[in-house]
């Protein structure tokens, strides 16, 4: 089974989307994990967004997510990292699709609501960089008999 790590931006917890977003990923059959509330620290930020260095975009997106608490959490499920992602929709608001998460709710790039992990080897790294194995829920659901074939 699939993990990936999600966050809810400062956006989303400062619109009150969090119970949103979270309820389009319970319903689409994924497990949650682990969550917790925080305020992401400028080395940890600049760490989770080391790809983005250099670009021009890269001061604003470090203002950005370290600018108030932010919602993070870990999903589990078949294929968990593509499904999030297709939850999620285009990087760009106007670009992603309607039913999507930043189709329905944000418009601007630079306020899109939600990180999603884009590959199992980024989620893995993700995942250590946002929480410690003993913050890992481990706990059967008996409505998975209903969700996994
Ligand atoms: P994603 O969040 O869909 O994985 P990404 O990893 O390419 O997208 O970029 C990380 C974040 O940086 C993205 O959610 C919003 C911001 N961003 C990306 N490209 C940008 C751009 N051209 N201008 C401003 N912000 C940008
Ligand atoms: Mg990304």
């Amino acid at each position: 089974m699939q993990r990936t790590l999600v966050l809810i931006k400062p956006d989303g917890v400062q619109r009150g989307l969090v119970g949103e977003i979270i309820r389009r990923l319970e319903r689409r059959g994924l497990k949650l994990i682990a969550m917790k509330m925080m305020q992401v620290p400028r080395e940890q930020a600049s760490r989770h967004y080391a790809e983005h260095q250099g670009k021009a975009f890269y001061e604003g997106l470090l203002g950005f997510i370290t600018s108030g608490p932010i919602v993070a959490m870990i999903w589990e499920g078949r294929e968990a990292v593509t499904v999030v992602r297709s939850l999620m929709g285009s990087t760009d608001p106007l670009k992603a699709q309607p039913g999507t998460i930043r189709g329905d709710l944000a418009l601007d790039l630079g306020m899109n609501l939600i990180h999603g992990s884009d590959s199992p080897a980024r989620a893995e790294s993700e995942i250590a960089l946002f929480f410690s194995a003993a913050e890992f829920h481990e706990y059967e659901r008996t409505i998975d008999q209903w969700i996994r074939e």
